[in-house]
């Protein structure tokens, strides 16, 4: 593999530091997005809305991008926030104190996170794959690393929140390194 530039099509700081953790051992350019760049998610699904994010900042920076499109779907809400997970509040802390709210009256505490990835160059895709992780909503936020809902989903089986645990653990067992170990096979099949 040559170093090819790969921009990460995403605005969001926490996936950002993700993304640079998981790429690290893949000879890439890692880029960021242009400031300010933004693209309606049009999209039904995290596949639909990671191809469209991908294609878009591909296409406006002319180098190869990689976009995620992930969220939480929790089981007794009918599967919100899923694909409105980012906009189901203003903040990290409204979304939590909303979800915790919304979700008081239900015994079940039954969740989801996926993470949609897409590799695109132009408008041609050239990888997608999916990642999961269930788990359970806990009744307060507990921990402090992480971002978005962390402090509120305990990995099932673990018994501590993804915000209790450290970088490594979570890119082992969370969506996000689920979707890379799909995504490192496709890399390396396209670029060797
Ligand atoms: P970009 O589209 O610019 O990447 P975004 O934050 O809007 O940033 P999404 O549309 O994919 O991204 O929304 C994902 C939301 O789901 C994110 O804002 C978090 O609230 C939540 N989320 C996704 N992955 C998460 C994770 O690993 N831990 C906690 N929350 C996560």
């Amino acid at each position: 593999m040559g170093n090819l530039p790969l921009v990460i099509a995403s605005g969001n700081q926490g996936k950002i530091r993700e993304f640079k953790k998981l790429l690290e051992d893949f000879p890439f350019d890692l880029l960021t997005q242009p400031v300010g760049f933004e693209i309606e998610e049009t999209g039904n699904t995290f596949v639909e809305n990671a191809r469209i994010k991908a294609i878009a900042v591909s296409q406006d920076t002319g180098n190869m991008a990689i976009a995620d499109d992930s969220g939480l779907s929790v089981e007794a809400l009918g599967g919100a926030p899923g694909i409105y997970s980012s906009r189901y509040a203003s903040s990290d802390k409204e979304r939590i104190q909303k979800l915790l709210a919304e979700l008081k009256p239900f015994p079940n505490r039954k969740a989801k996170f996926e993470c949609a990835l897409c590799i695109a160059i132009g408008e041609k895709v050239l990888i997608e794959v999916s990642g999961f992780c269930e788990g359970l909503i806990t009744f307060s936020p507990k921990g402090k690393n992480g971002f978005g809902y962390d402090p509120i989903f305990e990995v099932s089986g673990l018994g501590e929140t993804f915000a209790e645990m450290d970088h490594e653990k979570k890119k082992h067992i969370g969506h996000r390194g689920n979707a890379f170990k799909l995504l490192k096979p496709e890399l390396k099949k396209l670029f060797t």
